[in-house]
């Protein structure tokens, strides 16, 4: 197997908005992050990947650019951001930049002119119609929007305020290319792109399955992976990524292993890796929806992630996370944020980061934060909690108290409450009034609290972070899942070259007995990092245990 620096690395995701302020305006921003540089060397990783810094009006935190070659205003300057990319260079950090090109902000230049008259030259930067079909926005309500100046509807799969680029356009990919050289040349290491397989349209827009209680179709089936997107990726490879010693990876729901490796596959000249969502989307949602009282199963999860671990196994690459900017606090949602919580964020960290891809941290995983359950609607700010708020309790039925108890569970806000770094007020995040909530816990979970603890979880990631880099078998060994019934243990061996890992964990709060192993095998392994202060053990798992063991050839 090829090795590279973006397998071998961590990455750490930056949710700016979150993470730190430096003036006081409530709102995190990039002399923030550059003042946190020396956390993240103390952590160990490699590259940041950076949530969008650029203009944008905010509709969707960023996710909707109105200027692709400037900085926010409220996050600082194109000098701030070339001074944080400059130290993090120093320090051997890299940055990926968060690349938004299914769509733009409905403010971006080019959506103004396209929208001004039906003969505009930037017209056909969008996907325009005289009748709309039934597809249903990602953050609900018609995928279409009606725009009375031209008496026709226009294209946006997320909220009416982003919408979508039409990618057949070759002028289009010709500008979206040139801009990411322009960040390139600039010397970021690479970009993660957001939703990159919705690029491609299919032709005719066919509707998806029916969304009940709406007269709307899904898009998920339908609207993913269209007939160009590998020509697309290709070309972009081509005019862009090709000679560059960067890191790319796609974000793509709906994704199997199957058609992953169509875009990872090296000999195909595309991405590196993608991220995909079986395994946050199929083990404790009901139906594949978001907004409903979950119930995980660790056998639908350790399913899915052994499939991905097997089938990408030297065709590809997989991207290994658990949380990000649009997911729920991993604690709170496959661990016990209760009295378990830090020994369950460590298991949980364990799981991951000893399998085959390269592991993101997402900003206050490594201190395990946790959900928050503000009250009312109105304390959360994510467009897609408050639209699905007012949709489910206005037009399907469901009770204010129930949808509540959802938003408490999957909200995206759960991850973008403020970085808990001391115990200050407002948890040291800020010294104004932040833009939103603190998680009450601060006082409890914080950064200073945890770095300088050998016991914290932070202290357990930076262990975990530094184990990939002192041992080749988690980087490039191959997979194998233990028997696969046990509903409470994940359990796996990892082999590389004469070395064999083998870990365990239990997601559960009772004490398990394993018997799957030889023991006698593993009689005489070096016990490599555990969460338990007594050791480890072979086939005895306190709740939440998590013991990895190292065999040497
Ligand atoms: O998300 C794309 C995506 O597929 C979303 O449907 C995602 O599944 C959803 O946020 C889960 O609740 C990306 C970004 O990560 C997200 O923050 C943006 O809102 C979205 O694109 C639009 O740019
Ligand atoms: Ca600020």
């Amino acid at each position: 197997m090829e090795k590279a620096w973006w397998k071998e690395g961590v990455v750490y995701q930056v949710y700016p908005r979150s993470f730190c302020d430096s003036n006081g305006d409530g709102i995190g921003d990039i002399r923030g992050i550059t003042s946190k540089l020396g956390y993240l060397r103390e952590l160990g990783i490699d590259v940041i990947w950076l949530s969008p810094v650029y203009a944008s009006p905010n509709y969707d935190n960023g996710y909707d650019i109105s200027d692709y070659r400037a900085i926010m205003p409220e996050f600082g300057t194109m000098e701030d951001f070339d001074d944080l990319l400059a130290q993090a260079h120093s320090l051997g950090i890299k940055i990926l930049m968060d690349l938004v090109a299914n769509h733009t902000s409905m403010l971006h230049p080019w959506f103004v002119q396209s929208r001004s008259s039906a003969d505009n030259p930037y017209r056909n930067y969008y996907i325009w119609a005289d009748e709309p079909n039934d597809w249903e926005a990602v953050f609900g309500g018609s995928a279409w929007e009606y725009d009375k100046r031209t008496g026709q509807y226009y294209l946006h799969l997320f909220t009416k305020e982003q919408p979508d680029l039409n990618w057949e356009n070759p002028e289009v990919r010709r500008e979206i290319y040139e801009m990411m050289r322009w960040w390139l040349a600039k010397g970021i290491d690479g970009f993660r792109l957001d939703a990159i397989n919705m690029i491609s349209k299919p032709p005719g827009f066919p509707s998806g399955k029916p969304v009940a209680g709406t007269p709307y179709t899904e898009i998920w089936e339908v609207a993913m992976h269209g007939p160009n997107i590998h020509t697309y990726m290709q070309e972009m490879h081509r005019e862009v990524f090709a000679g560059r010693d960067i890191m790319t990876v796609g974000e793509m729901s709906k994704t199997t292993p199957e058609v992953a490796v169509l875009y990872c596959d090296p000999a195909r000249g595309e991405l590196n890796m993608v991220f995909h969502f079986e395994h946050v989307l199929k083990t404790d949602y009901e139906n594949e929806l978001k907004w409903c009282d979950p119930c995980f199963s660790l056998l639908k999860f350790k399913r899915i992630l052994s499939e991905w671990q097997t089938a990408l196994h030297g065709r590809g690459w997989n991207s290994l996370y658990l949380n990000n900017h649009d997911q729920p606090r991993s604690v709170s949602r496959f661990g016990n944020d209760g009295t378990h919580r830090e020994k369950s964020a460590k298991m949980l960290a364990t799981c991951l980061h000893m399998m085959q891809g390269t592991p993101y941290i997402y900003q206050g995983e490594e201190l395990g934060m946790t959900n928050i359950a503000f009250e009312t609607p109105e304390e959360y700010n994510d467009v897609e909690t408050r639209n699905a708020y007012r949709e489910y309790t206005v037009n399907r039925g469901v009770s204010h108290a129930d949808m509540m108890r959802y938003i408490h569970k999957n909200s995206r806000d759960n991850a973008r409450t403020p970085m808990q770094w001391s115990a200050d007020t407002h948890a040291g995040f800020t010294t104004g009034t932040p833009w939103l909530g603190v998680n009450p816990n601060y006082t409890q979970i914080n950064a200073a609290a945890q770095v300088g603890d050998p016991g914290s979880v932070f202290n357990h990631y930076k262990e975990l972070v530094r184990l990939r880099k002192t041992h080749p078998v988690i980087v490039y060994g191959d997979y194998r899942l233990l028997p696969e019934h046990d509903p409470n243990v994940f359990a796996y061996i990892r082999r590389y070259e004469g070395e064999s890992l083998l870990v365990l964990c239990n997601f559960g709060a009772e004490q398990q007995h394993l018997d799957i192993l030889d023991v006698q095998e593993w009689q005489g392994a070096e016990l490599l990092i555990t969460n338990c202060a007594d050791g480890g053990s072979l086939n005895e798992l306190t709740p939440y245990a998590a013991h990895v063991y190292l065999l040497r050839g």
